[in-house]
């Protein structure tokens, strides 16, 4: 087989963000747009050849003329084995659970996550490493400098490989195996849950629920184990054929862009449960009959009921969030006597904490929970674990949320996104809070005294390594906050966050708002950045 070296240059702008190089379609259809950033990817790898690559993605357009590509570069570069995804599916969480499994060198996960899919679209792809979690800062700023300086890129000339059929063959030196997407999963969160427990839920207890796959990748996984495995009845999963452009939808679980099944859950014919997840299958959207459950109290009430699921019940040995995700599970650890630890967003930034057994459990605001099952964020592990607990308790979504909070008090939170704003304006907005940072503490909004006014930094407990300017925090004598952060998945100009949190003990005002409980808090955050006023925005784009 026939290694060809193809001589390229540099493009602008392949700095993996968030959670990798996400851009439009058209980005990627630029000739060596793709390989310049795989061979980047390979360049900054040492010691791989023999080894193994898995590789899969959530379906979208792209994905399986991108996986072509990186087969042929894999083989070329002399990786031993490459697993790959029937139909090069792979979910985000399986691909993790696969790397781990079969203690393969790194994966690729092609990838946009929530963001849609199509020819006009967004596509992704990012590189994961031998724990199964995203690489590290170090790692993707090493790419990054490859991919400024890339003169050339090898790529083996061979026919395309058929993706469609279970089974080995021989590429050149290298062993090319599909493998199917979802068995190795599915055996995972069977040693992980109550399998049986929840199986009579559904079969004896006439438990109902609706699963919306959005048409993304975990509409397998989830009709396997929910409907054959765990006999919730046909139909529980709907829209579970994952389609190269999510049937035209935007395959974010939230209130927005999941509001089918929203609607559905707080009609008269709701089910006792709802959930949804993304296009690459690590978000979560968990609902009860005519009740949303916000995903930082979804982390809180997870952690806290550790002792109801086999995988979890001798105990969690610490637990972590991103820093604007809700104090919520702070509160459940600080009851448990065990450490809570505050990342930047991203979850590359739990690898290390759970690589090192200092959190078993960790939880992100932008519906994200995960466990040191994997190393990524797992929705459809995140359903399960509610599935477990509601069988546990015998008791529904919304009483079992209402009694966390009667227990800890409840933080009212809420994120306010204001997307695709020009990317100077945003900038200058960040840049004009950063600089009232010094003068603002001690300084009165309302009620409100500024304790600490900040650009969140982060130092890794476990290697040391520091990461800057992760948001500005604007925390609160009381312990509310409110946080700004510009989004690092987004492919259209910037997208400002803004992250609001206020704590409330007496129960007698849990059943507010949170819209109406945040109202003054939420004037606050416009008066110190300006966000409306400087954007001509009248209101945010989504609010979760
Ligand atoms: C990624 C990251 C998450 C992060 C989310 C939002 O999720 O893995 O850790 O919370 O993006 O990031 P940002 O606020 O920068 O847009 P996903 O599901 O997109 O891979």
């Amino acid at each position: 087989m026939k290694i060809k070296t193809v001589p390229t240059k540099p493009f602008d702008g392949q700095r993996p963000g968030t959670s990798g190089l996400r851009k439009k379609v058209s980005v990627f259809e630029q000739t060596h747009y793709l390989e310049n950033f795989v061979q980047s990817i390979f360049d900054s790898l040492d010691d791989f050849q023999g080894k193994t690559l898995v590789i899969g993605g959530d379906g979208r357009y792209f994905n399986r003329k991108a996986i072509q590509t990186i087969i042929k570069m894999a083989v070329a570069s002399g990786f031993g084995e490459l697993m790959i995804g029937k139909g090069g599916l792979l979910s985000t969480p399986a691909a993790s659970c696969v790397i781990r499994k079969y203690q393969a060198f790194g994966g690729i996960i092609l990838s946009a996550s929530h963001n849609p899919g199509g020819p006009t679209e967004d596509f992704g792809i990012k590189y994961n490493i031998s724990n199964g979690g995203p690489a590290p800062e170090k790692v993707t700023e090493a790419i990054y400098a490859n991919t400024q300086k890339i003169t050339s890129y090898q790529i083996a000339d061979t026919p395309d490989v058929d993706l469609d059929s279970i089974g080995e063959k021989i590429l050149g030196e290298t062993k090319i195996t599909i493998i199917d997407p979802v068995s190795d999963y599915a055996e995972l969160m069977a040693k992980l849950f109550d399998f049986d427990l929840i199986r009579r839920l559904f079969e004896i207890g006439n438990f109902k629920m609706r699963y919306d796959a959005m048409n993304a990748v975990t509409g397998p996984y989830a009709k396997f184990i929910l409907e054959d495995v765990l006999k919730a009845p046909k139909g529980t999963v709907v829209n579970g054929e994952p389609k190269e452009d999510f049937g035209g939808g935007h395959p974010d679980p939230n209130l927005v862009h999941a509001h089918k099944l929203v609607e559905y859950m707080f009609s008269d014919d709701a089910p006792d449960f709802g959930a949804a997840s993304d296009g690459d299958g690590d978000r979560n959207m968990i609902l009860g009959r005519k009740f949303y459950v916000n995903p930082s109290d979804s982390l809180a009430v997870i952690v806290a009921n550790f002792w109801n699921a086999p995988g979890y019940d001798r105990g969690l040995t610490g637990v972590a969030r991103s820093m604007p995700t809700s104090q919520a599970v702070d509160r459940v650890a600080r009851g448990m006597g065990m450490s809570c630890y505050e990342t930047p967003t991203g979850w590359k930034f739990f690898g290390n904490l759970l690589d090192a057994n200092k959190a078993t459990i960790c939880g992100e605001e932008s519906f994200g929970t995960g466990s040191n099952h994997v190393r990524e964020k797992d929705g459809l592990w995140a359903v399960l674990y509610w599935l477990n607990i509601i069988a546990a308790v015998n008791m529904s979504v919304e009483d079992i949320v209402k009694a966390h909070w009667k227990k800890y008090g409840r933080n009212f939170y809420s994120r306010h996104d204001y997307e695709a704003v020009d990317s100077q304006i945003a900038n200058e907005i960040m840049d004009s809070m950063r600089a009232m940072a010094a003068d603002s503490v001690g300084k009165f909004f309302g009620d409100y005294e500024v304790e600490t006014f900040d650009d969140f930094k982060y130092v890794d407990p476990v290697d040391k390594s520091e990461s800057d300017h992760q948001g500005i925090r604007v925390l609160f004598k009381d312990g509310s906050r409110i946080v700004f952060r510009l989004s690092g998945t987004g492919t259209q100009g910037a997208t400002i966050r803004v992250y609001i949190e206020k704590y409330e003990p007496n129960v007698g005002h849990h059943d507010m708002d949170p819209q109406e409980a945040l109202a003054e808090l939420i004037e606050i955050a416009e008066n110190i950045s300006g966000i409306k006023a400087k954007t001509g925005r009248m209101a945010p784009d989504v609010i979760t």
